[in-house]
């Protein structure tokens, strides 16, 4: 049993699709606090987090739009998410992924504090590794994992507390990258499972040797889940939609080994544009999700299985 914390992460401002700041409602009316207690856990809602006026903050690159609004998002949800670290498992509604910027600065100052290291997983059909200069879009959805992963040009943010190593970070699902992410992405140590691996390989061996190491060193760990992980065609609500993505099985299945393993010990729920959706099939997909990634299962496996 755990006590799960909701917090509603109404972030828009980090891309330029207006919608995602309907996303807490949405996983609201989808359900999830009900089918986090028919899981037997007890659930807490501390509503939407209101963040700080933004400051007159600038920076070098002119393609960055809405940076003092996404660096008032990234203080406040940094402190909140320290919080609710010492009081259960957050869970934290987005919201576009700019919100990771403020929700993994948080878990990393708890760990800090807790001495233990922080480990990540991305699923994403993105890898979210841009700096502040290295946008092309500007939309600062695109850049939380390297700000997390320590990467220099994010000046105007307050210092990432304490930068998640590169061989913590597992990305899957991989599947849009641009050259200067991959640039440096080749130049650390971080796993990108791609779509190529999940095809080769399947989902869950990657998974399962990134989840022995999470175990091995006693970390923490954060699952980042982006909608775009999966294939639109089952998730269409996402304003950044990319073919080829993972199955409604392969997303389970992610969800079911990690609830077994017993590991995760935070969540962000990212980039739902209810606005886009098909009469609420995303949102319902990822509450659906979220009781797999909490003990919803068929049959219990025998022995430990992940
Ligand atoms: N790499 C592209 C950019 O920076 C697209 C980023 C899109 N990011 C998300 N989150 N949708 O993963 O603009
Ligand atoms: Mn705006
Ligand atoms: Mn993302
Ligand atoms: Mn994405």
């Amino acid at each position: 049993m755990t006590h799960c914390i909701l917090i509603g992460c109404p972030v828009d401002e980090g891309q330029r699709r207006a919608g995602c700041l309907m996303g807490p409602a949405a996983y609201r009316v989808a359900g999830l606090a009900d089918t986090l207690s028919e899981l037997g856990h007890t659930v807490e809602d501390r509503g939407d987090v209101i963040p700080a006026e933004g400051r007159d903050q600038t920076c070098a690159n002119p393609a960055v739009h809405h940076l003092p609004e996404v660096i008032a998002w990234t203080e406040a949800l940094s402190a909140v998410a320290t919080t609710a670290m010492t009081d259960g498992m957050p869970i934290f509604m987005g919201g576009d992924h700019s919100l990771s910027l403020g929700t993994v600065s948080g878990v990393a100052s708890h760990a800090r504090a807790a001495g233990r290291p922080l480990f990540v997983i991305w699923l994403d059909a993105h890898s979210d590794f841009h700096t502040m200069q290295s946008t092309t879009s500007g939309n600062l959805h695109g850049t939380p994992m390297a700000y997390a992963a320590g990467r220099a040009g994010f000046e105007p943010f307050p210092p990432f507390p304490e930068p998640v190593p590169a061989e913590n970070i597992c990305m899957f699902g991989i599947r849009s990258v641009d050259p200067a992410e991959h640039a440096a992405l080749k130049e650390t140590r971080i796993t990108v499972n791609d779509m190529r691996v999940l095809d080769e390989q399947g989902i869950a061996a990657p998974l399962r040797a990134f989840l022995d190491r999470v175990r091995a060193q006693n970390g923490l760990l954060h699952v980042s889940l982006d909608v775009d992980f999966l294939d639109p065609s089952i998730a269409p609500a996402v304003g950044t939609t990319v073919p080829g993505g993972t199955t409604f099985r392969e997303a389970h299945l992610v969800c079911e080994l990690l609830h077994e393993s017993g590991l995760m010990t935070s969540l962000d729920l990212v980039e739902l544009n209810p606005f886009l959706d098909d009469r609420g099939r995303t949102a319902k997909l990822m509450v659906d999700l979220v009781g797999s990634l909490m003990g919803r299962k068929v049959f219990d496996r025998p022995t430990r299985s992940y």
